[in-house]
């Protein structure tokens, strides 16, 4: 079937097939660009459709953790490789949808193919540990089995990667899985599940449920038939859900905020520092929780680094994620938009200086769209909102310094741990970095975003639940390990 063909009207995914609510209601998914681009309509579901994939999913449990790991990852490379013939025409959707530029788009729905091929592979290394017994005929191993029926809720911000990194390694490792995506981008969801569904898997092994967060994510978190689940997206919701699964005992892993920092010392290469910390803080608009909020610069080049990070945001182009030349699309939402308004107007207040942005884009065709000027702040006091707080969207303040124990004292002064850079030339000081600084992803000379899917994914603090994602991580997330003692039966 091809994209451009799509049904406006899409159900929620049950038992293998697409079906309406039992509700008979829709939402509307519209473009952030422009929201007279109607991208949808989706199921607005109830409790009684939750209900129903949940069922579905722990019907479908018992023969997919019995199905062959080759099996499962011959459909896993089968829907990689028919969104890999739509990744043009999804990475556009995801574009309309989401607001990235078209490339980051394309480059997202890249990534979930590289993740499903992953996957595919990984479910097939070793599954378990061969040890020594204190007895000399005991044969002594562990093996990791599947958890049973999963929830995923995932966010907006990468509307086809999250889902693939979340649900590529509970599908390998013998899980089913019930699966609530934003209800700002459930095309991109609908797109991979689909592809899942053309590749062959089985019915009810995945189970796609759209809607509010409290009709559609409560249940899933609160349901016995529920073992685990994996959530990324903000601090209050991901704490609330922690303590509603400790009550039943759920496994939980949270992938919530971050407030990164990059650290510029003097004898950093300077374009090379400032090309990262740019995109690092304004690719895909901001919206990473992997997004650089604060460079902290050695008072020897700050002035300099400051004016040249001034004069790359002043080139950038904001606009219509679609068009060729434009670097940042939209924010997601009114609401997204008014946070990055409100966040630099208090920076302004705490005595922050504004040297560029800190409004709303309406004119030239934005008028119709969620769009917010680049934002840069110098001389920022890192005691202050702007300083400490997640504001998720393009706005980050240069933070002077005098050497490198004061950057990294204030790179771990915040709530959040999940990346961090430095850029520099001297190896000692950049492994004293990599050793003192508090974020479970470090880059030395790159910018903070960017997740590979053959390493753990994940930060310190307020960023995570201590867990990982991707990488081996994921079958510790996704399997629970049996201890087995096999001793010869007694000589007849
Ligand atoms: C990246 O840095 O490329 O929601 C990935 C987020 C993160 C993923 C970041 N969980 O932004």
């Amino acid at each position: 079937m091809a994209v451009a063909s799509a049904p406006k009207t899409w159900g929620n995914y049950i038992g293998g097939e697409w079906v309406a609510s039992e509700s008979g209601k829709t939402f509307e998914s519209r473009s952030p660009s422009n929201t007279n681009d109607l991208i949808g309509e989706f199921a607005a579901s109830t409790k009684a459709d939750v209900e129903a994939a949940i069922q579905a999913a722990t019907d479908a449990a018992p023969k997919w953790r019995d199905t062959n790991v080759v099996a499962r990852s011959v459909i896993l490379l089968k829907a990689a490789e028919i969104l890999a013939s739509r990744q043009n025409e999804i990475g556009r959707e995801l574009a309309r949808e989401e607001g990235k530029t078209l490339k980051e788009g394309i480059g997202e729905t890249g990534r979930a193919i590289q993740i499903l091929r992953y996957y595919a592979g990984e479910a097939q290394q070793p599954n378990g540990e061969h040890y020594p017994s204190m007895n000399l005929d005991t044969l002594l191993y562990t093996t990791r089995e599947p958890l049973g029926v999963v929830g995923v809720i995932t966010p907006w911000n990468f509307p086809i990667a999250i889902p693939a990194w979340k649900i590529a390694p509970a599908l390998a490792f013998g899980n089913t899985v019930v699966f609530k995506p934003a209800s700002a981008t459930p095309l991109l969801a609908a797109r991979f599940v689909d592809a899942l569904h053309e590749a062959g898997l089985p019915a009810g092994v995945l189970n796609m449920v759209t809607g509010s967060a409290s009709v559609v994510g409560d249940p899933i978190v609160e349901d016995d038939r529920i073992a685990a689940i994996s959530f990324t997206g903000s601090g209050e919701v991901g704490r609330k859900m922690s303590v509603t699964a400790a009550k039943r005992g759920a496994k939980i892993q949270l992938e919530l905020g971050g407030q990164n920092p990059a650290i510029v010392l003097a004898d950093a290469d300077m374009n090379h520092a400032l090309q990262h910390v740019m995109t690092g803080a304004m690719w895909s608009t901001g919206q990473k929780c992997t997004a650089t909020s604060r460079a902290i610069v050695h008072r020897s080049i700050v002035d300099e680094f400051t004016s040249k990070l001034l004069e790359k945001i002043e080139g950038l182009n904001v606009g219509d994620p679609l068009d060729e030349a434009t670097h940042l699309g939209p924010v997601i939402s009114a609401e997204a938009a008014d946070n990055v308004v409100a966040g630099a107007d208090r920076a302004k207040q705490e005595g922050n200086e504004l040297l560029i942005g800190g409004g709303r884009l309406t004119d030239d065709g934005r008028e119709h769209g969620f769009f917010v000027a680049p934002t840069l702040f110098a001389n920022v006091d890192p005691s202050t909102h702007l300083g400490q707080e997640e504001i998720f969207g393009p706005i980050m303040g240069v933070i002077p310094v005098d050497d490198i124990d004061e950057a990294i004292a204030i790179a771990n002064s915040v709530k959040y741990g999940l990346a961090a850079s430095i850029f520099t030339r001297d190896l000692g000081r950049a492994l004293h970095f990599a050793k003192k600084i508090q974020a479970g992803i470090v880059h030395i000379n790159s910018e903070t975003p960017g997740a590979e899917p053959q390493v753990p994914f994940g930060g310190y603090k307020g960023s995570s639940s201590y867990s990982r994602e991707q990488g081996k991580s994921a079958r510790d997330f996704y399997t629970q390990v049996k201890t087995v003692y096999i001793d010869p039966p007694p000589a007849s």
